[in-house]
Protein backbone atom coordinates (compact mmCIF):
# COMPACT_ATOMS: atom_id res chain seq x y z
CA UNK A 1 0.00 0.00 0.00
CA UNK A 2 1.19 3.52 -0.81
CA UNK A 3 1.51 5.62 2.09
CA UNK A 4 0.31 8.90 2.47
CA UNK A 5 2.02 11.85 1.13
CA UNK A 6 4.24 13.46 4.38
CA UNK A 7 2.48 16.15 5.97
CA UNK A 8 2.18 19.66 4.33
CA UNK A 9 2.46 23.13 5.36
CA UNK A 10 0.55 22.82 8.72
CA UNK A 11 3.48 20.35 9.65
CA UNK A 12 6.07 23.05 8.91
CA UNK A 13 4.49 25.67 10.53
CA UNK A 14 3.13 23.46 13.60
CA UNK A 15 7.02 22.46 14.45
CA UNK A 16 8.11 26.71 14.71
CA UNK A 17 8.20 29.34 16.60
CA UNK A 18 8.36 32.45 14.05
CA UNK A 19 8.89 34.61 16.67
CA UNK A 20 12.27 32.73 17.48
CA UNK A 21 13.32 31.38 14.28
CA UNK A 22 14.22 33.69 10.88
CA UNK A 23 12.86 30.87 8.95
CA UNK A 24 10.34 32.05 6.31
CA UNK A 25 6.45 31.58 7.22
CA UNK A 26 5.83 30.03 4.17
CA UNK A 27 3.30 33.36 3.46
CA UNK A 28 5.30 34.70 0.59
CA UNK A 29 4.15 33.96 -3.17
CA UNK A 30 6.75 32.44 -4.91
CA UNK A 31 6.52 32.54 -9.26
CA UNK A 32 6.49 29.61 -11.28
CA UNK A 33 9.33 28.89 -13.38
CA UNK A 34 10.27 27.27 -16.21
CA UNK A 35 11.67 23.91 -14.52
CA UNK A 36 10.78 22.49 -11.05
CA UNK A 37 13.96 24.22 -8.82
CA UNK A 38 15.67 22.47 -6.11
CA UNK A 39 17.84 23.41 -3.24
CA UNK A 40 20.50 21.39 -1.08
CA UNK A 41 20.83 23.55 2.39
CA UNK A 42 23.61 21.98 4.55
CA UNK A 43 22.10 22.05 8.07
CA UNK A 44 24.31 22.21 10.99
CA UNK A 45 21.66 20.86 13.24
CA UNK A 46 22.78 18.60 16.54
CA UNK A 47 23.97 16.03 13.50
CA UNK A 48 25.20 17.74 10.12
CA UNK A 49 23.57 16.66 7.07
CA UNK A 50 22.30 18.27 3.72
CA UNK A 51 18.48 18.58 3.37
CA UNK A 52 17.58 18.07 -0.54
CA UNK A 53 14.69 19.92 -1.84
CA UNK A 54 12.47 19.30 -4.74
CA UNK A 55 9.88 21.30 -6.13
CA UNK A 56 6.71 19.41 -6.54
CA UNK A 57 3.29 21.47 -7.11
CA UNK A 58 3.16 24.31 -4.87
CA UNK A 59 5.68 22.88 -2.00
CA UNK A 60 9.19 21.41 -1.26
CA UNK A 61 9.52 17.53 -1.08
CA UNK A 62 12.45 17.59 1.36
CA UNK A 63 14.71 14.83 2.51
CA UNK A 64 17.51 14.98 5.12
CA UNK A 65 20.73 13.18 2.87
CA UNK A 66 22.95 12.63 6.78
CA UNK A 67 26.12 12.61 4.79
CA UNK A 68 25.53 13.98 1.75
CA UNK A 69 25.03 13.52 -1.54
CA UNK A 70 27.66 11.30 -3.42
CA UNK A 71 28.92 11.16 -6.62
CA UNK A 72 30.10 7.84 -6.88
CA UNK A 73 26.98 5.53 -7.60
CA UNK A 74 28.33 2.38 -5.49
CA UNK A 75 27.53 5.02 -2.55
CA UNK A 76 23.99 4.85 -1.46
CA UNK A 77 23.28 7.53 1.16
CA UNK A 78 20.42 7.38 3.29
CA UNK A 79 17.58 10.23 2.79
CA UNK A 80 15.61 10.78 5.54
CA UNK A 81 11.96 12.17 4.06
CA UNK A 82 10.93 15.00 6.22
CA UNK A 83 7.89 17.54 6.04
CA UNK A 84 7.27 19.85 3.16
CA UNK A 85 9.01 23.34 3.26
CA UNK A 86 7.43 26.32 1.67
CA UNK A 87 8.94 27.11 -1.41
CA UNK A 88 10.27 30.57 -0.01
CA UNK A 89 12.26 28.44 2.11
CA UNK A 90 14.50 27.69 -0.67
CA UNK A 91 16.20 31.29 -0.10
CA UNK A 92 16.58 30.87 3.64
CA UNK A 93 20.64 30.68 4.95
CA UNK A 94 21.35 32.00 8.28
CA UNK A 95 21.31 30.54 11.89
CA UNK A 96 18.44 29.07 13.70
CA UNK A 97 18.50 29.47 17.19
CA UNK A 98 19.64 27.27 19.23
CA UNK A 99 16.91 25.16 21.74
CA UNK A 100 14.69 25.93 18.59
CA UNK A 101 13.45 23.34 16.23
CA UNK A 102 16.84 22.24 13.78
CA UNK A 103 18.42 24.77 15.73
CA UNK A 104 21.92 25.51 14.06
CA UNK A 105 23.45 27.13 10.90
CA UNK A 106 21.80 27.03 7.68
CA UNK A 107 23.85 27.44 4.06
CA UNK A 108 22.15 27.29 0.41
CA UNK A 109 24.74 24.87 -0.83
CA UNK A 110 23.50 23.99 -4.33
CA UNK A 111 19.98 24.89 -6.07
CA UNK A 112 19.07 25.20 -9.44
CA UNK A 113 16.29 23.03 -11.79
CA UNK A 114 15.32 19.38 -12.15
CA UNK A 115 13.54 17.07 -13.84
CA UNK A 116 11.52 13.49 -13.37
CA UNK A 117 12.97 11.23 -15.63
CA UNK A 118 11.18 7.74 -16.81
CA UNK A 119 7.84 8.69 -17.40
CA UNK A 120 5.90 9.21 -14.43
CA UNK A 121 4.97 12.52 -13.16
CA UNK A 122 6.84 12.97 -9.52
CA UNK A 123 4.10 12.88 -7.97
CA UNK A 124 3.45 9.11 -9.36
CA UNK A 125 7.21 8.44 -8.83
CA UNK A 126 7.48 9.43 -5.54
CA UNK A 127 4.05 7.31 -4.31
CA UNK A 128 5.70 3.96 -6.03
CA UNK A 129 8.79 4.84 -3.84
CA UNK A 130 11.21 5.43 -6.61
CA UNK A 131 12.22 8.95 -8.13
CA UNK A 132 14.94 8.98 -11.22
CA UNK A 133 15.53 12.51 -11.80
CA UNK A 134 18.04 14.78 -13.55
CA UNK A 135 19.73 18.07 -11.50
CA UNK A 136 20.91 21.22 -13.47
CA UNK A 137 22.82 22.42 -10.34
CA UNK A 138 25.75 24.90 -10.03
CA UNK A 139 27.47 21.91 -8.00
CA UNK A 140 25.60 18.48 -8.79
CA UNK A 141 24.27 17.89 -12.47
CA UNK A 142 23.34 14.26 -13.58
CA UNK A 143 21.09 12.03 -12.95
CA UNK A 144 20.18 10.65 -9.29
CA UNK A 145 17.25 7.80 -8.31
CA UNK A 146 15.65 8.34 -4.79
CA UNK A 147 14.57 4.46 -3.65
CA UNK A 148 12.44 4.08 -0.61
CA UNK A 149 13.68 1.21 1.53
CA UNK A 150 11.12 -1.89 1.88
CA UNK A 151 11.56 -1.68 5.75
CA UNK A 152 11.70 1.24 7.91
CA UNK A 153 14.16 0.97 11.09
CA UNK A 154 11.69 2.92 12.72
CA UNK A 155 8.80 0.60 11.70
CA UNK A 156 5.62 2.87 10.51
CA UNK A 157 6.49 5.68 8.06
CA UNK A 158 8.70 4.53 5.69
CA UNK A 159 10.35 7.74 5.83
CA UNK A 160 13.98 6.32 4.93
CA UNK A 161 15.14 6.38 1.36
CA UNK A 162 18.20 5.94 -0.63
CA UNK A 163 20.46 8.46 -2.57
CA UNK A 164 21.98 7.03 -5.46
CA UNK A 165 23.80 8.81 -7.69
CA UNK A 166 23.34 7.15 -11.62
CA UNK A 167 26.81 6.08 -13.92
CA UNK A 168 26.67 9.39 -16.12
CA UNK A 169 29.08 12.00 -17.32
CA UNK A 170 29.14 13.31 -13.60
CA UNK A 171 29.73 10.15 -11.60
CA UNK A 172 32.53 10.29 -9.67
CA UNK A 173 33.67 6.97 -8.98
CA UNK A 174 35.77 6.69 -6.02
CA UNK A 175 35.19 10.30 -4.98
CA UNK A 176 31.98 10.36 -4.38
CA UNK A 177 32.49 12.74 -1.36
CA UNK A 178 34.95 15.12 -3.34
CA UNK A 179 31.95 17.60 -4.41
CA UNK A 180 31.13 18.20 -0.45
CA UNK A 181 34.88 19.72 -0.62
CA UNK A 182 32.86 22.75 -2.44
CA UNK A 183 31.95 24.39 0.94
CA UNK A 184 30.68 28.02 0.03
CA UNK A 185 27.27 28.88 -0.45
CA UNK A 186 26.34 29.73 -4.01
CA UNK A 187 23.60 32.47 -2.92
CA UNK A 188 26.08 33.76 -1.01
CA UNK A 189 29.65 32.23 -1.28
CA UNK A 190 29.64 32.52 2.53
CA UNK A 191 31.47 29.67 4.54
CA UNK A 192 29.62 28.24 7.17
CA UNK A 193 31.79 29.78 9.93
CA UNK A 194 30.63 33.11 7.76
CA UNK A 195 27.04 32.52 8.13
CA UNK A 196 26.95 31.32 11.57
CA UNK A 197 28.88 34.96 12.33
CA UNK A 198 26.37 36.59 10.52
CA UNK A 199 29.34 38.09 8.52
CA UNK A 200 29.43 38.67 4.92
CA UNK A 201 27.15 38.98 1.77
CA UNK A 202 22.97 38.71 1.97
CA UNK A 203 22.08 35.74 -0.15
CA UNK A 204 20.99 36.05 -3.53
CA UNK A 205 17.27 35.67 -4.44
CA UNK A 206 16.42 32.34 -6.33
CA UNK A 207 13.05 31.02 -5.41
CA UNK A 208 12.46 34.94 -5.40
CA UNK A 209 13.80 35.71 -8.19
CA UNK A 210 12.63 36.95 -11.58
CA UNK A 211 12.41 34.02 -14.04
CA UNK A 212 15.19 32.44 -15.85
CA UNK A 213 14.31 31.26 -19.74
CA UNK A 214 16.15 28.36 -21.63
CA UNK A 215 17.50 26.26 -18.49
CA UNK A 216 19.28 23.32 -20.63
CA UNK A 217 19.64 20.35 -18.72
CA UNK A 218 22.94 17.86 -19.33
CA UNK A 219 22.72 15.63 -21.77
CA UNK A 220 24.39 12.29 -21.45
CA UNK A 221 22.72 12.59 -17.90
CA UNK A 222 19.81 9.49 -19.06
CA UNK A 223 19.18 5.93 -17.71
CA UNK A 224 19.60 4.35 -21.12
CA UNK A 225 21.97 1.86 -20.61
CA UNK A 226 22.08 1.43 -16.91
CA UNK A 227 20.71 -1.70 -15.35
CA UNK A 228 19.75 -2.25 -11.87
CA UNK A 229 17.88 -5.23 -9.85
CA UNK A 230 18.31 -6.52 -13.80
CA UNK A 231 15.87 -4.55 -15.22
CA UNK A 232 16.30 -2.30 -18.25
CA UNK A 233 15.61 1.71 -17.25
CA UNK A 234 14.46 3.15 -20.47
CA UNK A 235 13.83 7.15 -20.41
CA UNK A 236 10.76 8.57 -21.45
CA UNK A 237 11.17 12.09 -20.82
CA UNK A 238 11.89 14.43 -22.99
CA UNK A 239 12.42 17.08 -21.94
CA UNK A 240 16.76 16.55 -21.27
CA UNK A 241 18.15 19.20 -23.18
CA UNK A 242 21.10 19.96 -25.81
CA UNK A 243 23.84 21.08 -23.40
CA UNK A 244 27.14 19.77 -24.39
CA UNK A 245 29.16 17.19 -21.81
CA UNK A 246 31.68 18.66 -19.92
CA UNK A 247 34.69 19.36 -21.86
CA UNK A 248 37.50 16.77 -21.26
CA UNK A 249 41.11 18.09 -21.63
CA UNK A 250 42.53 17.46 -24.48
CA UNK A 251 46.07 19.37 -25.34
CA UNK A 252 45.77 19.02 -29.50
CA UNK A 253 41.87 19.90 -29.56
CA UNK A 254 40.97 22.08 -31.86
CA UNK A 255 39.83 25.39 -30.34
CA UNK A 256 35.92 26.09 -30.31
CA UNK A 257 33.89 28.37 -29.40
CA UNK A 258 32.61 27.22 -25.26
CA UNK A 259 30.02 29.14 -24.17
CA UNK A 260 27.48 29.18 -20.77
CA UNK A 261 25.32 27.15 -19.48
CA UNK A 262 23.12 30.15 -17.86
CA UNK A 263 25.98 31.24 -15.11
CA UNK A 264 27.94 28.37 -15.67
CA UNK A 265 30.96 27.77 -17.46
CA UNK A 266 32.12 23.80 -18.19
CA UNK A 267 30.10 22.94 -15.02
CA UNK A 268 32.28 26.37 -13.29
CA UNK A 269 29.70 28.97 -11.39
CA UNK A 270 30.52 32.11 -12.53
CA UNK A 271 29.08 34.46 -10.10
CA UNK A 272 28.59 38.01 -10.71
CA UNK A 273 28.76 36.82 -14.31
CA UNK A 274 27.28 40.09 -16.28
CA UNK A 275 30.65 42.71 -14.04
CA UNK A 276 32.26 44.37 -16.27
CA UNK A 277 35.69 43.83 -16.05
CA UNK A 278 37.15 45.51 -19.25
CA UNK A 279 35.02 48.67 -20.14
CA UNK A 280 33.67 49.40 -23.34
CA UNK A 281 36.17 51.70 -25.54
CA UNK A 282 36.12 53.41 -29.04
CA UNK A 283 36.01 50.35 -30.74
CA UNK A 284 35.10 47.35 -28.73
CA UNK A 285 32.00 46.07 -26.47
CA UNK A 286 33.42 45.34 -23.11
CA UNK A 287 33.94 42.05 -21.56
CA UNK A 288 31.94 41.10 -19.06
CA UNK A 289 33.55 38.16 -15.98
CA UNK A 290 31.58 35.36 -17.96
CA UNK A 291 33.06 36.79 -21.38
CA UNK A 292 36.05 35.95 -19.87
CA UNK A 293 35.43 32.87 -18.59
CA UNK A 294 33.96 31.87 -21.62
CA UNK A 295 36.96 33.26 -23.59
CA UNK A 296 39.56 30.76 -21.52
CA UNK A 297 37.28 27.89 -21.94
CA UNK A 298 37.34 28.65 -25.69
CA UNK A 299 40.83 28.58 -25.78
CA UNK A 300 41.96 26.91 -23.37
CA UNK A 301 42.65 23.58 -25.03
CA UNK A 302 45.52 25.47 -26.84
CA UNK A 303 46.88 27.66 -23.88
CA UNK A 304 46.95 24.96 -21.40
CA UNK A 305 49.73 23.76 -22.79
CA UNK A 306 52.06 26.15 -21.77
CA UNK A 307 50.45 26.61 -18.45
CA UNK A 308 50.19 23.15 -17.07
CA UNK A 309 52.70 21.50 -14.95
CA UNK A 310 54.04 25.29 -14.06
CA UNK A 311 53.59 27.60 -11.20
CA UNK A 312 51.42 30.49 -12.71
CA UNK A 313 51.55 33.61 -11.25
CA UNK A 314 47.61 35.50 -12.05
CA UNK A 315 46.47 38.98 -12.02
CA UNK A 316 43.24 39.48 -10.80
CA UNK A 317 41.12 42.43 -10.94
CA UNK A 318 37.79 41.84 -8.96
CA UNK A 319 36.55 45.07 -10.26
CA UNK A 320 37.33 45.73 -13.32
CA UNK A 321 40.87 46.62 -14.87
CA UNK A 322 40.08 50.48 -13.57
CA UNK A 323 40.24 49.55 -10.05
CA UNK A 324 42.96 47.60 -7.99
CA UNK A 325 44.65 44.73 -9.72
CA UNK A 326 46.63 41.83 -7.81
CA UNK A 327 49.21 40.63 -8.81
CA UNK A 328 49.13 36.69 -7.08
CA UNK A 329 51.45 33.94 -6.70
CA UNK A 330 50.39 31.97 -4.22
CA UNK A 331 47.40 29.80 -3.80
CA UNK A 332 44.93 31.33 -1.23
CA UNK A 333 42.83 29.92 1.03
CA UNK A 334 40.03 28.41 -0.35
CA UNK A 335 41.25 28.53 -3.77
CA UNK A 336 39.10 26.16 -5.91
CA UNK A 337 39.37 22.33 -6.04
CA UNK A 338 40.36 22.87 -10.02
CA UNK A 339 43.45 24.68 -9.56
CA UNK A 340 46.86 22.38 -7.96
CA UNK A 341 48.87 23.86 -6.23
CA UNK A 342 52.78 23.12 -6.25
CA UNK A 343 55.84 23.40 -3.36
CA UNK A 344 58.73 25.50 -4.81
CA UNK A 345 62.37 25.72 -3.25
CA UNK A 346 62.55 28.64 -1.23
CA UNK A 347 59.32 29.63 -0.46
CA UNK A 348 57.11 27.76 2.34
CA UNK A 349 53.68 28.82 0.92
CA UNK A 350 52.31 27.14 -2.36
CA UNK A 351 52.12 28.45 -5.57
CA UNK A 352 48.92 28.07 -7.86
CA UNK A 353 49.29 25.92 -10.84
CA UNK A 354 46.87 24.99 -13.07
CA UNK A 355 46.43 22.51 -14.94
CA UNK A 356 43.23 22.08 -16.70
CA UNK A 357 40.93 24.11 -18.79
CA UNK A 358 38.60 23.83 -16.15
CA UNK A 359 40.86 25.37 -13.50
CA UNK A 360 41.24 28.35 -15.86
CA UNK A 361 37.98 28.57 -16.00
CA UNK A 362 37.50 28.80 -11.60
CA UNK A 363 40.63 31.21 -12.31
CA UNK A 364 38.27 33.89 -14.42
CA UNK A 365 35.33 32.93 -11.51
CA UNK A 366 37.78 34.79 -9.68
CA UNK A 367 38.39 37.43 -11.86
CA UNK A 368 41.90 36.74 -13.26
CA UNK A 369 42.44 38.29 -16.53
CA UNK A 370 46.41 37.48 -16.83
CA UNK A 371 48.00 33.94 -16.73
CA UNK A 372 51.90 34.06 -15.90
CA UNK A 373 53.41 30.74 -15.70
CA UNK A 374 57.04 29.99 -14.96
CA UNK A 375 59.28 29.46 -18.24
CA UNK A 376 60.22 26.12 -16.54
CA UNK A 377 60.17 22.29 -18.33
CA UNK A 378 56.37 20.87 -17.40
CA UNK A 379 56.54 19.27 -14.01
CA UNK A 380 60.10 20.33 -13.21
CA UNK A 381 60.54 23.72 -11.81
CA UNK A 382 64.25 23.82 -11.71
CA UNK A 383 64.62 23.18 -15.61
CA UNK A 384 64.68 25.69 -18.34
CA UNK A 385 61.72 24.53 -20.64
CA UNK A 386 61.64 27.76 -22.90
CA UNK A 387 63.61 31.20 -23.65
CA UNK A 388 61.29 34.49 -23.91
CA UNK A 389 62.90 37.33 -25.07
CA UNK A 390 60.97 40.38 -24.38
CA UNK A 391 61.33 42.70 -26.88
CA UNK A 392 59.88 46.48 -24.93
CA UNK A 393 60.12 49.61 -26.98
CA UNK A 394 60.06 52.91 -25.85
CA UNK A 395 56.86 54.88 -26.35
CA UNK A 396 58.34 56.91 -28.97
CA UNK A 397 59.51 53.74 -31.01
CA UNK A 398 57.43 52.39 -34.13
CA UNK A 399 56.25 49.60 -34.15
CA UNK A 400 57.88 48.10 -37.46
CA UNK A 401 61.13 48.77 -35.29
CA UNK A 402 59.55 45.93 -33.28
CA UNK A 403 59.14 43.64 -35.81
CA UNK A 404 62.52 44.22 -37.18
CA UNK A 405 64.38 43.21 -34.15
CA UNK A 406 61.82 40.28 -33.72
CA UNK A 407 62.94 39.42 -37.10
CA UNK A 408 66.40 39.87 -36.46
CA UNK A 409 66.69 37.49 -32.79
CA UNK A 410 65.12 35.39 -34.46
CA UNK A 411 68.00 34.37 -36.89
CA UNK A 412 70.31 34.97 -33.95
CA UNK A 413 68.48 31.89 -32.19
CA UNK A 414 68.24 30.21 -35.19
CA UNK A 415 71.56 30.44 -36.32
CA UNK A 416 72.29 28.96 -33.02
CA UNK A 417 69.84 25.76 -33.77
CA UNK A 418 66.95 27.12 -32.20
CA UNK A 419 63.21 27.31 -33.43
CA UNK A 420 62.10 30.62 -32.25
CA UNK A 421 58.18 31.46 -32.26
CA UNK A 422 56.65 34.73 -31.91
CA UNK A 423 53.40 36.58 -30.08
CA UNK A 424 52.62 40.14 -29.15
CA UNK A 425 52.54 40.67 -25.98
CA UNK A 426 49.03 42.49 -25.85
CA UNK A 427 50.67 45.36 -25.34
CA UNK A 428 53.27 47.65 -27.70
CA UNK A 429 55.94 44.82 -27.41
CA UNK A 430 57.07 41.46 -28.55
CA UNK A 431 57.99 37.90 -27.40
CA UNK A 432 60.24 35.86 -29.11
CA UNK A 433 60.18 32.25 -27.38
CA UNK A 434 62.03 29.38 -28.07
CA UNK A 435 61.56 25.79 -26.89
CA UNK A 436 64.43 24.26 -24.80
CA UNK A 437 65.89 20.91 -24.26
CA UNK A 438 67.74 19.90 -21.10
CA UNK A 439 69.19 16.61 -20.15
CA UNK A 440 69.83 15.59 -16.94
CA UNK A 441 73.70 15.33 -17.87
CA UNK A 442 73.68 18.96 -19.60
CA UNK A 443 74.68 20.06 -16.21
CA UNK A 444 72.08 23.62 -16.87
CA UNK A 445 69.88 25.10 -14.51
CA UNK A 446 68.14 28.76 -14.35
CA UNK A 447 71.81 30.38 -14.12
CA UNK A 448 73.10 28.79 -17.24
CA UNK A 449 70.49 29.45 -19.23
CA UNK A 450 69.93 33.43 -17.96
CA UNK A 451 73.42 34.08 -19.43
CA UNK A 452 72.93 32.31 -22.40
CA UNK A 453 69.92 34.67 -23.16
CA UNK A 454 71.85 37.62 -22.05
CA UNK A 455 74.64 36.89 -23.92
CA UNK A 456 72.58 37.12 -27.06
CA UNK A 457 70.94 39.98 -26.27
CA UNK A 458 73.83 41.76 -25.12
CA UNK A 459 75.51 40.58 -28.80
CA UNK A 460 72.41 42.34 -30.48
CA UNK A 461 72.75 45.90 -28.35
CA UNK A 462 76.44 45.58 -29.20
CA UNK A 463 76.23 45.43 -32.93
CA UNK A 464 73.23 48.10 -32.79
CA UNK A 465 73.77 50.52 -29.88
CA UNK A 466 71.28 52.95 -31.32
CA UNK A 467 68.68 50.52 -31.80
CA UNK A 468 68.76 48.19 -28.57
CA UNK A 469 69.65 48.19 -24.99
CA UNK A 470 70.01 45.31 -22.23
CA UNK A 471 69.49 47.67 -19.14
CA UNK A 472 66.48 48.79 -18.50
CA UNK A 473 67.68 53.03 -17.39
CA UNK A 474 65.04 54.62 -18.29
CA UNK A 475 66.88 57.52 -19.29
CA UNK A 476 69.11 55.47 -21.84
CA UNK A 477 65.56 54.10 -23.29
CA UNK A 478 64.86 56.71 -25.70
CA UNK A 479 63.70 55.81 -29.17
CA UNK A 480 65.22 52.32 -28.32
CA UNK A 481 64.02 48.62 -27.91
CA UNK A 482 64.68 47.44 -24.55
CA UNK A 483 65.97 43.60 -24.95
CA UNK A 484 64.78 42.18 -21.60
CA UNK A 485 66.16 38.66 -20.86
CA UNK A 486 65.17 38.72 -17.34
CA UNK A 487 62.08 36.45 -18.08
CA UNK A 488 64.85 33.81 -17.97
CA UNK A 489 65.84 32.77 -14.74
CA UNK A 490 64.02 30.12 -12.11
CA UNK A 491 60.85 32.10 -10.44
CA UNK A 492 60.58 34.68 -13.15
CA UNK A 493 57.37 35.23 -15.15
CA UNK A 494 56.57 36.06 -18.73
CA UNK A 495 52.63 36.46 -19.94
CA UNK A 496 51.57 33.23 -21.70
CA UNK A 497 50.53 32.81 -24.87
CA UNK A 498 46.65 33.84 -25.41
CA UNK A 499 46.44 35.27 -21.76
CA UNK A 500 44.24 38.24 -22.10
CA UNK A 501 45.70 41.71 -20.42
CA UNK A 502 44.68 43.93 -17.59
CA UNK A 503 44.14 46.78 -20.14
CA UNK A 504 42.71 48.86 -22.19
CA UNK A 505 40.93 47.19 -25.23
CA UNK A 506 41.09 43.58 -23.63
CA UNK A 507 43.69 42.90 -25.80
CA UNK A 508 45.68 39.35 -26.22
CA UNK A 509 49.05 37.88 -26.05
CA UNK A 510 48.42 36.57 -29.67
CA UNK A 511 50.90 33.63 -31.05
CA UNK A 512 51.48 34.50 -34.86
CA UNK A 513 53.37 32.37 -37.93
CA UNK A 514 56.28 35.04 -38.55
CA UNK A 515 54.28 35.50 -42.01
CA UNK A 516 52.33 37.86 -39.90
CA UNK A 517 55.23 39.48 -38.42
CA UNK A 518 55.22 42.43 -40.62
CA UNK A 519 55.10 46.24 -40.62
CA UNK A 520 51.76 46.23 -40.51
CA UNK A 521 50.50 44.12 -37.81
CA UNK A 522 48.51 45.74 -35.62
CA UNK A 523 48.63 43.98 -32.06
CA UNK A 524 45.15 45.76 -31.06
CA UNK A 525 43.21 43.54 -33.35
CA UNK A 526 43.69 40.87 -31.30
CA UNK A 527 41.45 41.07 -27.99
CA UNK A 528 39.25 38.88 -25.80
CA UNK A 529 36.58 39.15 -28.97
CA UNK A 530 38.46 38.63 -31.94
CA UNK A 531 41.30 35.88 -30.73
CA UNK A 532 38.41 32.56 -30.10
CA UNK A 533 37.28 33.34 -34.02
CA UNK A 534 41.17 33.49 -35.35
CA UNK A 535 42.37 31.02 -32.95
CA UNK A 536 40.01 28.88 -34.86
CA UNK A 537 41.59 29.26 -38.50
CA UNK A 538 45.59 29.78 -37.38
CA UNK A 539 48.19 27.56 -37.76
CA UNK A 540 50.63 30.03 -35.78
CA UNK A 541 52.58 27.36 -33.12
CA UNK A 542 51.26 24.60 -34.57
CA UNK A 543 54.60 22.78 -34.55
CA UNK A 544 55.98 24.12 -31.22
CA UNK A 545 56.02 20.88 -29.42
CA UNK A 546 57.81 19.39 -31.98
CA UNK A 547 60.39 22.24 -31.41
CA UNK A 548 62.51 22.07 -28.57
CA UNK A 549 66.11 21.87 -29.31
CA UNK A 550 69.29 21.64 -27.60
CA UNK A 551 70.02 24.10 -24.80
CA UNK A 552 73.80 22.71 -24.96
CA UNK A 553 74.51 22.55 -28.40
CA UNK A 554 73.50 25.94 -28.52
CA UNK A 555 75.64 27.26 -25.79
CA UNK A 556 78.57 25.64 -27.18
CA UNK A 557 77.81 27.41 -30.58
CA UNK A 558 77.47 30.95 -29.22
CA UNK A 559 80.76 30.44 -27.11
CA UNK A 560 82.84 29.11 -30.05
CA UNK A 561 81.34 31.96 -32.60
CA UNK A 562 80.82 29.63 -35.26
CA UNK A 563 77.45 28.85 -36.42
MN1 LIG B 1 17.60 20.08 8.21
Amino acid sequence: MAPAKPQAKSDYLAKRDFTRTPEPRGDKRIAPAEHPRFVIQKHAATRLHYDLRLEVGDTFRSWAVTRGPSLDPAEKRLAVEVEDHPLDYGDFEGTIPKGEYGGGTVMIWDRGYWLPMGGDTADDALRKGELKFVLSGEKLNGSFVLVRMKRDRDGGNRNNWLLIKHADDWAKAGDGEGVLGLDRSVASGRSMAEIAAGKGKAPSAFMDAKAKRGIKFPAGAVWSTAKRDGKRDEPRGSAIGSAPPPAKTLRSAPVARVKANGNRVLGVVISNPQKVLWPATADAAAVTKLDLAEYVASVGPWMIAHIAGRPCSIVRAPDGIADEQFFQRHAMKGTSPLVTTVEVRGDHEPYLQIDSVEGLVAMAQLAALEFHPWNCREGAPEIPGRLVFDLDPAPDVPFARVVEAARDMRERLEALGLVAFCKTTGGKGLHVVTPVEVKPDDNIGWDEAKLFAQTVCAAMADESPHLYLTKMTKSLRKGRIFLDYLRNDRMATAVAPLSPRARSGATVSMPLTWSQVRASLDPRRFTVHTVPGLMMKSRAWSDYAESARSLRAAMVKLAGGSA
